[in-house]
């Protein structure tokens, strides 16, 4: 035999042994690469990383491959008005849970929901009010289950809080005037400063004019605002009359053609009855010609609940106020009190603070803000 023969014929029977040997074993390991037949559907690692099977999906169909947006044009990631509304929210649906365990609507249910209303900042009288109304619209009704008496306890919130006009005024050709009052403290001059670059946002020229002058330092904060806003500044010494470096903003801004005063008071004590009468007298000022008011706003903040609604009362005493300000909603405000706003003096809110941050002023919605409300924490 040819010796070339011979190795060819023992890798032969050498290779044949070895499959013989291997093959049986790999058979039996065979079952254990299967997942396992008991494995629960819908659970375990191939579903929790969701992107990832949508991002398969999207190739499979085929879609064109999206260029990665380069990240100087990605805008921020702003949290919702849900999630900045944290304790308010917090304090309605820490009820919702027991609430909506029953099997029906019993006393204890209208209990709950009420005190859920009150500690929310609602109001005794207003929440009242509107339990009466929806246990009327229940019985009339026929409401039965906890889920849908808080649908109806809602859809009444949003109902009461949609009758007001929540717009911010302004007249075309004329030098509008929007003056800021409320006590120390609340955000009059922070609002200016965010409301400021929303009106330049859509094109409108913005004076501020500032009208607090018994601290030197509420100047140069209104003027920070005015160089991030690119908004005209115009200001007074300190000590100066309020009404009349108000005045002199009006009079700058109609030189200019501006469409907007934003007009800063001092932070005033309700019970000063002085200072109650100063902020007359800047009513009265910046309603002679040119300047032309179209909002006088009452900031107010929400962190003092009840307390906001004293403060109201005061202050639409001495001039008539046309919407109110509510800032601090994102701290440890419990929200209801817009309800009580709107229910005891018929004033709508308009503008929401969310933050102390040139972005976190927001147009106030009642569907928003109820559902808000609600929503599991
Ligand atoms: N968290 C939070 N803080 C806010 C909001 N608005 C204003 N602030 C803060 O509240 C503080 C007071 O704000 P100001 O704008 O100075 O209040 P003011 O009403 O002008 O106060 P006076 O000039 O003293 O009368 C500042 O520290 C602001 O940053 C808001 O919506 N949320
Ligand atoms: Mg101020």
């Amino acid at each position: 035999m040819e010796p070339a023969l011979i190795i060819l014929l023992v890798v032969g029977v050498l290779a044949g042994v070895t499959l013989a040997l291997v093959a049986p074993r790999l058979r039996g390991r065979g079952p254990e690469l299967e997942p396992p037949a008991t494995r629960p559907v819908g659970r375990g690692p191939a579903t929790v990383d969701r992107p990832d099977v949508e991002d398969e999906v999207d190739v499979e169909l085929g879609e064109p491959p999206v260029a990665p947006t380069p990240p100087e044009v990605l805008a921020p990631l702003k949290p919702s008005f849900r999630e900045r509304i944290g304790k308010a929210r917090g304090t309605v649906s820490g009820y919702l849970g027991s609430i909506l365990s029953r099997s029906a609507i019993d006393a204890e249910t209208w209990d709950e929901l009420e005190e859920a209303l009150i500690r929310a900042d609602v109001g005794v009288g207003p929440t009242t009010d509107m339990l009466d109304a929806v246990r009327t619209q229940v019985k009339a009704e026929g409401v039965d289950t906890p889920a849908a008496l808080l649908e109806a306890v809602k859809d009444e919130m949003k109902r009461r809080l949609h009758v007001a006009d929540r717009s911010l005024h302004a007249d075309e050709g004329k030098t509008n005037v929007w003056l800021f009052v409320g006590v120390n403290g609340v955000g009059k001059t922070t609002t200016i400063g965010k409301l400021a670059k929303l009106e330049a946002e859509v094109g409108r020229t913005v004076v501020m004019a500032a009208g607090d002058t018994f601290r030197a330092a509420a100047a140069e904060q209104l003027g920070t605002w005015a160089e991030r806003a690119g908004a005209t500044l115009v200001r007074g010494a300190e000590g100066a009359d309020p009404s009349s470096i108000i005045f002199d903003g009006i009079t700058k801004a109609a030189a200019m053609g501006a469409d907007l005063v934003l007009a800063d008071t001092a932070g005033r004590l309700h019970n000063k009855t002085n200072l109650m009468d100063e902020l007359r007298k800047v009513r009265r000022v910046a309603g002679k010609e040119p300047g032309h008011v179209t909002e006088t706003l009452l900031v107010l903040d929400a962190t003092t609940g009840q307390n906001g609604l004293a403060q109201a009362r005061v202050f639409t005493e001495a001039v008539e106020v046309t919407g109110v300000v509510l800032t601090k909603l994102d701290g440890s405000a419990k929200g209801g009190i817009v309800l009580a706003i709107q229910a005891e003096l018929g004033i709508p809110v308009k503008l929401v603070g969310l933050g102390e941050t040139v972005d976190d002023l927001i147009a106030f919605d009642p569907d928003e803000f109820v559902d808000a409300l609600f929503s599991a924490p």
